[in-house]
């Protein structure tokens, strides 16, 4: 049983979509993910929504561009948490995304990354899911504990080429 559903918009949604998976992955995170658009085909996503308790999700993160009411909508029927992944638009830079995204009516929250944000959210929706996991939890901290050592190291590179002082 999926811990996560992963929705997006459309197949070009996916690139950034990919970066939650593959955190999730890295993880240890079960997902399920799947194409549902919220706008062409209503009544698929009003399934998907509907359901997503029963299926066993914990956590949504849903992607989309434009005027994007995936997220939104999801938060609307599902009752746990919903993650909104605005996506970058060729027309207004993916502030039409981030602002549909973000600014939710209260009642009904969406916890908003940057736009892009798929790694972010990934990170998040493990964040979530580890305040009842310990062993997930420590996996967290382990991945924490690398982005550390990988800054450390850069710093230590700069030295042996010289720039530390000069
Ligand atoms: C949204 O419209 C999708 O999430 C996508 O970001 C955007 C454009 O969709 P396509 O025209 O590429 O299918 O629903």
């Amino acid at each position: 049983m999926a811990q996560v559903g992963i929705v997006m918009g459309s197949d070009s949604d996916m690139p950034v979509m990919a970066k939650a998976a593959d955190i999730l992955t890295e993880l240890g995170v079960s997902f399920e993910m799947n194409i549902i658009s919220a706008h062409r085909e209503p009544d698929v996503f009003f399934e998907y929504a509907k359901t997503a308790e029963e299926k066993g999700f914990k956590v949504i993160i849903a992607g989309a561009g434009m005027a994007a009411h995936l997220p939104g909508m999801c938060a609307a029927i599902f009752p746990m948490p919903v993650i909104g992944i605005p996506m970058h638009t060729a027309s207004l830079g993916g502030r039409d995304s981030l602002y549909s995204i973000v600014q939710m009516p209260q009642g009904i929250p969406v916890a908003t990354v940057a736009i892009n944000g798929g790694a972010n959210a990934g990170l998040l929706a493990a964040k979530i899911l580890a305040t009842s996991d310990t062993e997930l939890l420590q996996r967290l901290k382990a991945y924490s504990q690398s982005l550390k050592s990988s800054v450390q190291k850069k710093d230590e590179r700069l030295g042996r080429v010289g720039y530390k002082e000069y």
